[in-house]
C-alpha cells in the first residue's frame, strides 16, 4: 500500500528517536558483533524484560527542541530555538551531550547574549565545530518547511546556533535534504535519490567559506561531495563488508564521518542483508545495520532512522520498539503537529 505522507511525517521523527535510544548501548564502542545488535533488538520484543525503557540522549533532547520551537514559532526563530536549546541542557545535562558543545548551551542561557550565533562561532579557537551535533537534530527542518530552498537555509541556521564550522552545518543541510527527498517517495529510485543529494550539496559546497574551511582541515575539495560519490560506489556493490564502510566513509563524531555514513545504512539496507533476519523490513535493517557500525551509534542510527522512517512510515516500525524507547509516543505527536504546519508554510 502507498505510504501516507502523514505517516511518512510520523515515522521520520519516530525512527530517530528510535535510533538514539536503542543506538546508545554501543555509542563509542569500537568493534560491535552483529549477533550482539541482534540480541539487543530481540530484547526489545520481550514484554517480562526488566531493564525499563531504553532512554534517549542530547540527539532527541535537541530535536524536540528543533520541533517545539518551530511549532511555537511557526517557522524559524533564532532567538527562541538557542533559548530552548539552553533550558533543555540546564534541566537535563546528562543526556551525553559533546564535549564541546556544552560550553556554547551555557552561554546561551545567559540572558545578556544579543547575538545567539556568537558563542559557537567562538569554539574551538574561532574555527567552530565540525561534530554531527547539528545533523543529528536536522530531521525537523525537513518536516516544518515543503520549500527545499527553505529546508536548506533554515536547517544551516539551526545547526550554526551550535556548529558554526561549515562541515558542521554542511552536514545538517545533507541530513536535512535526505529526509526531505524520502519524504517525497525519492528512495524508491535509489541511484536517482543519491544523484540528487550530489547535485545539491554541489551547490551548498560551492561556497567560499566550505572551500576554505576544507582546504585549512586538510580535506578533498568538496568534502560531501566526496563522500557521496564513495556512497555511490558502495551502492553499486553488492558484497560490501562493515570493515570498508567504516573506512571508507568513518563512524565518528564529525558530521563528515556519520552523515554520508547514516544515508548509505538507508540505501544498502533498501534490500534484505546477509546476516539481517528475514522476517526484518527495511526498517528494522537499517537501524540494526547503522548499529553495526559501532562508533557514534547512536547518533548514526538516529540519523538513518530519521531518514528511513520518512521512506517506509509508520507502520514500518514494530509496536515493541516503540513501546522501549523514551519520547517516542510524543515524537509522533510532534510529526502530526508539524505536518499541520507544513501545510501553510
Ligand atoms: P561538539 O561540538 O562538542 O563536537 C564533538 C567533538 O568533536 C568535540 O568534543 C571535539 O572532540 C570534536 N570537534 C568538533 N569540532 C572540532 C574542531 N573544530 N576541532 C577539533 N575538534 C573538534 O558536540 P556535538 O554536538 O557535535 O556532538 C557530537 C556527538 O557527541 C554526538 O554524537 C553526541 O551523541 C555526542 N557524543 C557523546 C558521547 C558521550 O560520551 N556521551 C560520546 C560520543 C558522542
Ligand atoms: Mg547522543
Ligand atoms: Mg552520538
Amino acid at each position: 500500500a502507498p505510504v501516507s505522507l502523514l505517516s511518512r511525517f510520523r515515522g521520520a521523527l519516530v525512527a530517530a528517536v528510535l535510533g538514539d535510544c536503542v543506538g546508545g548501548e554501543f555509542e563509542g564502542a569500537e568493534d560491535v558483533p552483529l549477533d550482539r545488535v541482534l540480541q539487543h533488538l530481540s530484547g526489545l520484543e520481550d514484554e517480562t524484560r526488566g531493564d525499563g525503557i531504553l532512554q534517549y540522549s542530547d540527539d532527541t533532547a535537541m530535536m524536540r527542541c528543533v520541533a517545539h520551537s518551530l511549532l511555537t514559532r511557526m517557522g524559524f526563530d533564532e532567538q527562541d530555538m538557542a533559548r530552548s536549546f539552553a533550558k533543555e541542557y540546564s534541566l537535563a545535562p546528562g543526556r551525553g551531550y559533546g564535549s564541546g558543545v556544552i560550553q556554547v548551551l551555557r552561554k546561551l542561557a545567559s540572558p545578556h547574549l544579543s547575538d545567539v550565533f556568537q558563542p559557537a562561532r567562538a569554539q574551538f579557537g574561532g574555527r567552530g565545530s565540525f561534530g554531527n551535533g547539528g545533523a543529528m537534530r536536522a530531521a525537523p527542518f525537513a518536516l516544518a518547511f515543503r520549500n527545499a530552498a527553505d529546508v536548506r537555509k533554515y536547517a544551516r541556521f539551526g545547526a550554526m546556533l551550535t556548529h558554526s564550522c561549515s562541515l558542521g552545518y554542511n552536514g545538517a543541510v545533507l541530513q536535512a535534504i535526505a529526509v526531505h527527498l524520502s519524504l517525497q517517495g525519492d528512495l524508491a529510485l535509489p541511484q536517482k535519490f543519491i544523484n540528487k543529494l550530489i547535485s545539491e550539496m554541489e551547490e551548498v559546497e560551492n561556497d567560499e567559506t566550505a572551500r576554505n574551511d576544507a582546504k585549512v582541515l586538510n580535506l578533498a575539495e568538496f568534502p560531501y561531495c566526496a563522500r557521496l560519490h564513495i556512497v555511490k560506489e558502495l551502492m553499486e556493490r553488492n558484497n560490501v563488508s562493515i570493515e570498508e564502510v567504516i573506512s571508507e566513509l568513518g563512524n565518528g563524531i564529525a558530521a563528515l564521518e556519520s552523515v554520508p555514513t547514516a544515508i548509505f545504512c538507508v540505501l544498502h539496507c533498501l534490500e534484505p542483508r546477509e546476516g539481517l533476519p528475514e522476517r526484518y523490513g527495511g526498517l528494522e535493517r537499517t537501524i540494526a545495520y547503522s548499529l553495526a557500525l559501532g562508533g557514534d551509534t547512536d547518533t548514526i542510527a538516529c540519523m538513518a532512522g530519521a531518514i528511513a522512517g520518512a521512506h517506509y512510515g509508520i507502520n514500518a516500525i514494530p509496536q515493541s520498539w516503540l513501546k522501549s524507547c523514551e519520547g517516542s509516543e510524543e515524537a509522533e505527536h510532534l510529526a502530526e503537529r508539524l505536518f499541520k504546519l507544513y501545510d501553510i508554510t
